[in-house]
């Protein structure tokens, strides 16, 4: 065996979502999301989790999603620059309400989809293979007024039809697809995962189990439409991964981190396995929950199942039945975490574990035995341009390169990943926060928190460290 362990079509590049990166938030016909009304700040998160005042913008409130970074005018720039690192993929995502704009139309909005023609003919140009998210935390507002969302069956239709005529439009041009993005986020950021929005009074657990079952419905009729409208092509789930370790090897603990682990793979496991897990239909039980279901449900979840499994990951996670421990929880992404003492941190607080990016793959391969595709891993920092105009991320190359070399061990020890598309290799607008300081990119785009900015992109030193990745085939990190 060579020292490379990628395989030799390896699917290197980025990772993208519409409402992170477009703008031109009402242009060309688009209709109003979700994330269109999520400001920065501590508001975001309280509407991130279903606390939502009203279905317009605010006056008064800076919406980064309104302009983002301008990919929708300047993706053709964006692109070349991807192209120069060697790209062999770009993940991104198609926003339900460029399509359909109130979600529930009668007839798609043609601007919306020859935008889309137009941005997959210029990265096929480019040699460059699209990979699409069909839905990434933007839900037409008017279905979230209307119909409360996912919440309702209806739902499962609406999406059903967006599915289909994208994977008509786009058959001879995307052959690889993603259903939701972090279905399981659901759990976590309900508005953002699901549109989910509560009142006083509601049963949260029962309304986000019944809008998961309508997701996982939704996700197993697209994949069956995928699989008869372009039969060469694979569609993948998308799971925010990390681990979760137990804080000590106390079976309490052990068991803890077992079920925290759990929540997540629940999705997966219907995805992936097409039935519900038995320790679901236990936690539904001890908990009063009654999902409803239709006949033929059932069928459906079977005979939709996934042909990869997609994740996220930045960072582990670690649990205990200490209360002494748990009051010691990290801030690290949106699932509660205690304090790892064995990790460092990012500026944001979230846990750098390269060994446990391994230990992850290698759980996930030896559940689902499908091949694996990483569609998100990086860093969020506060990048500096120093006087003479450059960005020395360093920080951002030596987590990256222990991330890769850990993926690298992985595949060594039999785990299939077809792909690794780095998360906002290009500055975008950070879904948690709505900042423009929390970087990610090989490229840098001028813009800060409150909208103020050129827009233009510059290369950081990630930039050529990560074409030279590429080039070798993850050789030379
Ligand atoms: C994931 C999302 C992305 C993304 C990323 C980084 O949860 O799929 O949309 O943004 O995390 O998170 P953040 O932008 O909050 O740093």
């Amino acid at each position: 065996m060579t020292k490379n362990s990628f395989p030799k079509d390896f699917l290197w590049g980025g990772a993208l979502a519409a409402n992170q990166v477009e703008g031109a938030y009402l242009e060309d016909g688009k209709g109003l999301t979700t994330v269109d009304l999520m400001p920065t700040g501590k508001k975001r998160w309280d509407i991130a989790i279903g606390n939502v005042e009203s279905f317009k913008p605010l006056e008064g409130e800076f919406y980064p999603s309104h302009v983002a970074i301008d990919f929708y005018h300047r993706y053709k720039e964006d692109i070349a620059l991807f192209a120069e690192m060697g790209f062999k993929a770009l993940r991104v995502s198609i926003s339900w309400a460029r399509i359909f704009p109130n979600g529930d139309d009668q007839e798609p909005n043609e601007a919306g989809l020859k935008f889309y023609d137009d941005l997959f003919d210029e990265l096929l140009k480019h040699g460059i293979e699209p990979v699409v998210t069909i839905a990434h935390f933007d839900v037409p507002i008017h279905l979230v007024e209307t119909y409360g969302s996912w919440r309702n069956r209806k739902l499962v239709e609406l999406f059903e039809t967006y599915s289909k005529t994208i994977f008509t439009r786009y058959k001879d041009k995307v052959k690889y697809w993603m259903t939701f993005n972090e279905i399981n986020m659901l759990l976590h950021l309900p508005f953002v995962g699901a549109g989910l929005v509560f009142k006083e009074g509601d049963n949260k657990l029962q309304i986000q189990y019944q809008a998961a079952h309508h997701q996982l419905v939704a996700s197993a009729l697209a994949v069956k439409a995928c699989h008869e409208i372009i039969p060469d092509a694979k569609i993948g789930c998308m799971l925010a991964a990390g681990m979760t370790y137990p804080y000590t090897c106390n079976p309490d603990d052990v068991y803890k981190a077992m079920e925290k682990d759990r929540e997540s793979f629940f999705f997966i496991d219907v995805q992936s396995r097409g039935e519900y897990p038995g320790y679901a239909k236990r936690f539904f039980k001890d908990n009063g929950l009654t999902i409803e279901m239709e006949p033929g449900d059932e069928v459906l979840l079977k005979n939709g199942t996934v042909d990869y499994i997609g994740f996220s990951y930045y960072g582990s996670r670690a649990t205990s039945t200490d209360p002494e421990i748990l009051k010691q929880i990290s801030s690290g992404n949106v699932f509660a975490s205690v304090e790892n003492p064995y990790l460092e941190k990012s500026e944001w607080g979230w846990p750098i574990d390269a060994k446990g990016f391994r230990i992850t793959a290698n759980q996930l391969y030896d559940r689902y035995q499908k091949p694996l595709f990483v569609v998100e891993n990086g860093l969020g920092a506060a990048d500096e341009v120093t006087a003479d105009g450059e960005i020395l991320d360093d920080y951002r190359i030596e987590y990256l390169r222990k991330h890769i070399a850990a993926m690298g061990e992985a595949i060594k020890d039999g785990v299939e990943i077809i792909g690794y598309t780095s998360w906002g290799p290009i500055d975008i607008v950070s879904a948690s926060t709505g900042e423009m300081k929390k970087r990610y990119g090989y490229i840098y785009v001028d813009r800060d928190n409150e909208g103020n900015g050129t827009l233009n992109r510059m290369k950081k030193k990630s930039f050529n460290w990560y074409k030279k990745v590429i080039e070798s085939n993850g050789e030379n990190l």
